[in-house]
């Protein structure tokens, strides 16, 4: 089931909403009213709070009211909560962990993509433009053992900045892919060096950026998702070092661990770089 998805943060924004909610159920699996109340009493009160402080006008409230709404029309809530919120909720989650560091989900990723094994391309396009890279390493546990055949998901932008599925005109698995490493752990994969993101700028979201003085760009980034049984499954996200946006990421999801070097290697444009990620125990 391919959709039609044009250019405009409405499309996109109404993609991400849909892929959200495929697999999203409603209400918390255990959440007690007491629990609901303690938050949400909370993060009212804050509200209240800045409201006093800063002595906000009925415009003020009224525009507030007018741009939330918006946020729904345009389908830009995963796109706001991701960007704005959930590298807290990361930062609260990754605190146990000892293995790999991991980062944001953001709104585009997309369960299933197809398999490809230890050493495979990306699907892209035959002309698929951007600096070729090579993307290469091993999953092992926190007690250095190899886990053999883990998997590796990876989704990431092209070379213009657009993500399959969520941008018009992609081949459905364009730069998307499952990766099952060896027998050691190891993996390599062939892929391209994708552009810096940049968020809608004709949604609510962008009406914000530009309003608020701000820019909206996210770094250029791998997206994956690593896992093995018996294993907490890491979901993270890799840079590259010098690239425009590392230090000022609008999703604040930058962390040093997370910076590629990668290095020209073989003939032409080439470049590779090794990466290699543990995983806690589960
Ligand atoms: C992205 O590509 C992304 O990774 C996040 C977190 C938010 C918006 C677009
Ligand atoms: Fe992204």
């Amino acid at each position: 089931m391919t959709e039609i998805v044009t250019d405009t943060a409405a499309a996109s924004g109404a993609a991400a909403t849909e892929q959200f909610r495929s697999r999203q159920g409603s209400g918390v699996p255990g959440a007690d009213t007491q629990r609901v109340d303690t938050l949400v009493t909370e993060l009212l009160t804050a509200t209240h709070d800045i409201i006093r402080r800063h002595k906000v006008t009925y415009e003020e409230y009224n525009a507030l009211k007018a741009w939330l709404i918006r946020v729904g029309e345009d389908g830009e809530w995963p796109l706001f909560l991701d960007v704005w919120v959930e590298h807290v909720v990361e930062e609260v989650a990754g605190e146990s962990r000892e293995g790999s560091k991991g980062t944001i989900e953001g709104p585009y990723y997309v369960p299933d993509a197809p398999a490809l094994p230890a050493e495979a391309a990306l699907p892209m396009r035959q002309d698929e433009t951007g600096t070729p890279l090579v993307f290469q390493g091993q999953v092992t546990s926190v007690d250095g053992s190899a886990l053999a055949a883990a998997k590796v998901e990876i989704w990431q932008a092209d070379a213009a900045g657009y993500y399959s599925q969520f941008a018009p005109d992609l081949p459905q698995w364009n730069l998307r892919g499952t990766v099952i490493a060896d027998e050691s752990g190891c993996f390599k994969i062939r892929t391209i060096q994708p552009a810096p993101y940049q968020i809608p700028t004709d949604g609510a979201c962008g009406s914000l950026v530009a309003t608020a003085g701000w820019h909206p760009w996210r770094p250029a980034h791998l997206h994956l998702k690593v896992s093995a049984p018996g294993h907490r499954l890491i979901t993270t996200q890799l840079y590259f070092r010098g690239g425009e946006h590392v230090d000022d990421d609008i999703a604040s999801a930058v962390k040093p661990a997370l910076i590629l070097d990668p290095k020209p290697a073989g003939s032409g444009n080439d470049h590779e770089v090794t990466y290699d990620f543990v995983l806690d125990r589960a």
